[in-house]
């Protein structure tokens, strides 16, 4: 069904099965000796699922260019000998794989930074010194060595990285470099770093290994490279032996969002067809590809040779299979949330997937068919349910699920219903199809009793949450109305709008209040201010703010920055779309009382003092939507316990403290790994 997605490419050398580029990730089993065989486990899955090309995350070629301190390296012949069990592994599933190089410079999160000049980047605290002229020298010999050591390791080739805004692109633009030397000053002179790079590695790799090089295409920050430059650049690589390009997108301290959900689907692939047009080698499309029909489109337009998919390939390492044999709907597809990938990453903890906990974890988390057929009562249709009910049928047990709504989804359902989530729907079809694929008896409209229940082995109660309602003197007042009575039934919201709770439902409540669904990639690029590179350079202009739809006031009891609490990698995001589209943030917010004038509420005078004197303030609102946390939904636990049953909680019906699929997937999983 995917003609060419799943056609082989020829590269001369040696040749590609199919379209399907792993991007690379960088998950932290990289960094340590002891983690190679959990990496080669991970990749193994990929190559077994079909993926025809992996890609590392990021190998530093010096310590300096390190991402964190004592992060991963490919600097030493012993170091090369430790990564045969990674290129073994992916070998033996007939899968090609390609070394990451990656010098963090002035990005690196240690006080030892070098980079092209001496400037600080806005995203780190450490200022860089600028490089010697031998040392960039040497550096550029450095990414060389580190592929002749990736060939030794038994690596089909290595990925330079070039974009991003890492040491390569700090030489390539203005804004980073400001040398006088031979390495800037001129275009031509902050472009010799990369082609030295590419020519100097293609000398000591030898033809037959693949150079691919990610080119930032659209760096998205002012003094950025122009078209033209991109291009020359291009053509140079080429010239020097590039094998493949790789698409990069934003350097990572750009204002403008790049992989998350809001970023409608294949956004970018338009400026690789470009690029396409411009050169002779084979390039990748990247970012937010995350179903075959969409790479399909990309590769048949012709904006592309092959499709980079990294995140897609975290949630479902089966992904070129599953396309491949008539399984597409069974494929997990990325939403893009970065839950448990990039928000672990920054926060240094191990990168995986909300929906497939079992994603850099293959040795840890297994599920192997049971000896053992038992029969398992899941009670509710959320996320955990679902996860618990879908793994435990996958394994042989007899699943029966019971659901109160008439559709499976829980909270998730909501979230699908957000202007720019609108990706979360492909979960729930996922789980609705797997559970008819996995024979699981699912019972809609139906609220459980412990009679019910009474004759299971098991009984999984997965019952979830409600809204919390805050005691706030008039909240029984015509006016206030929760969270899953907007979004979820429906009900009309008048006027000026007040949102109770700034957590991230008080965040998507807003953005549903003032955005339509299934926003067009020409009006997401106008929004942020992305434009073709050719008019300006970086491919950044101004934003087009358009008039908000409505008054939307935000409100928290904390005195923190609002958003705080949200995703790392997200967050910003978030506050942004609504600063943009004029919503009123207040934090230190104590709410006296709903009336027919409105909320009455007191704030502290000064802001950022919450100790300073109070002011009252009425928002003259027509609506109060109420978002202020949830309470758990467990009161099936106590008569099911005096039955005797085998109980287990899961989800926010353990746990509401914040509503957390992340984290109900993953309970889910590892208990339906043990039933
Ligand atoms: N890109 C790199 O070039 N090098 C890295 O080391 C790297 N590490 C990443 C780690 C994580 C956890 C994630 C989610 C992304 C990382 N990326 C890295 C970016 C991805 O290669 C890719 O550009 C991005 O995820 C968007 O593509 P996708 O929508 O297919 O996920």
């Amino acid at each position: 069904a995917f003609p060419t997605l799943l056609s082989p490419l020829d590269l001369g050398h040696t040749t590609l099965r199919n379209r399907v580029v792993m991007g690379s990730m960088h998950t932290k089993l990289e960094d340590r000796k002891r983690d190679l065989p959990k990496l080669a486990a991970f990749f193994a899955e990929r190559a077994k699922g079909g993926t025809a090309l992996i890609v590392t995350g990021g190998y530093a070629p010096t310590w300096r260019g390190w991402l964190l301190p004592f992060g991963s390296q490919m600097t030493t012949t012993g170091q090369a000998r430790a990564h045969r069990v990674v290129t073994d592994a992916v070998h033996e599933h007939d899968g090609k794989i390609l070394l990451q190089v990656l010098h963090a410079g002035r990005y690196a999160y240690h006080p030892f930074s070098k980079g092209a000049s001496g400037r600080k980047s806005p995203i780190t605290p450490f200022k860089p010194r600028a490089m010697s002229t031998r040392e960039v020298d040497r550096t550029a010999t450095s990414f060389a060595r580190a592929a002749a050591l990736a060939k030794r390791a038994g690596y089909d080739g290595v990925e330079i990285m070039g974009s991003e805004g890492y040491l390569i692109n700090q030489f390539l633009a203005a804004r980073t470099n400001t040398r006088t030397d031979a390495w800037g000053g001129s275009a031509a002179k902050r472009m010799r770093f990369p082609l030295e790079i590419m020519k100097r590695t293609r000398d000591l790799a030898g033809d037959d290994f693949i150079v691919q090089y990610r080119i930032s295409l659209l760096d998205l920050v002012d003094d950025a490279q122009s078209w033209e430059e991109t291009v020359e650049l291009a053509r140079g690589l080429q010239d020097r032996g590039v094998s493949i390009l790789n698409t990069g997108i934003g350097w990572h301290e750009a204002r403008v969002p790049t992989i998350v959900t809001s970023v409608p689907p294949a956004a970018f692939a338009w400026v690789t067809g470009k690029l396409r047009r411009e050169v002779d080698v084979p390039v990748i499309a990247s970012n937010r590809i995350n179903r075959p029909e969409i790479a399909e489109e990309i590769l048949a337009a012709g904006d592309a040779d092959l499709v980079s998919m990294a995140r897609p390939l975290l949630a479902d390492a089966e992904f070129v299979n599953k396309a491949a044999s008539g399984r597409d709907a069974e494929i997990i597809t990325c939403i893009a949330c970065n839950q448990a990938c990039l928000d672990h990453t920054f926060s240094n903890k191990r990168a995986t997937c909300m929906l497939n906990p079992r994603a850099a974890y293959e040795t840890e988390l297994v599920l192997l068919p049971t000896r053992t057929r038992k029969s398992i009562a899941v009670v509710g249709a959320g996320p955990a349910g679902l996860a618990a009910a879908v793994e435990l049928a996958g394994r042989g047990h007899r699943v029966e699920l019971f659901e109160a709504a008439d559709r499976i989804g829980g909270q998730f359902k909501l979230a699908a219903r957000i202007p720019g989530k609108e990706d979360f729907a492909h979960t729930l079809a996922y789980y609705q199809h797997m559970i008819e694929t996995r024979g699981v008896t699912l019972h809609l409209g139906k609220r459980a009793t412990a009679d019910d229940l009474a004759d299971f082995d098991h009984v999984i109660v997965a019952t979830g949450v409600v809204p919390r309602v805050p005691p706030i003197p008039g909240i029984d007042h015509p006016s206030v109305v929760t969270y899953q009575q907007v979004v979820g039934d429906g009900v009309e919201v008048k006027g000026t709008v007040a949102v109770i709770g700034a957590g991230g439902i008080g965040f998507d409540v807003a953005e549903f209040l003032l955005h339509e669904p299934g926003e067009s990639a020409e009006h997401w690029m106008r929004r942020w201010g992305v434009t073709d590179p050719d008019q300006q350079r970086g491919g950044l202009s101004t934003k087009v703010k358009a008039p908000p739809r409505r008054e939307v006031h935000l409100l928290q009891r904390k005195a923190s920055t609002l958003g705080k609490g949200l995703g790392k990698t997200t967050g910003w995001v978030h506050r942004a779309t609504l600063q943009d589209s004029g919503v009123t943030m207040l934090g230190g917010v104590e709410y006296v009382r709903v009336d027919d004038e409105g909320l009455h509420i007191t704030v502290p005078v000064n802001p950022k003092d919450p100790k300073s004197p109070r002011e009252a303030r009425v928002l003259a609102v027509g609506t109060v939507v109420v978002c202020a946390g949830q309470e758990s939904v467990n009161d099936l636990v106590v008569p099911l316990t005096a039955q005797g049953v085998d109980v287990h909680v899961i989800g926010g019906a353990d746990v509401a403290a914040e509503l957390d699929a992340k984290r109900a997937i993953k309970q889910a999983t590892e208990l339906a790994a043990k039933l």
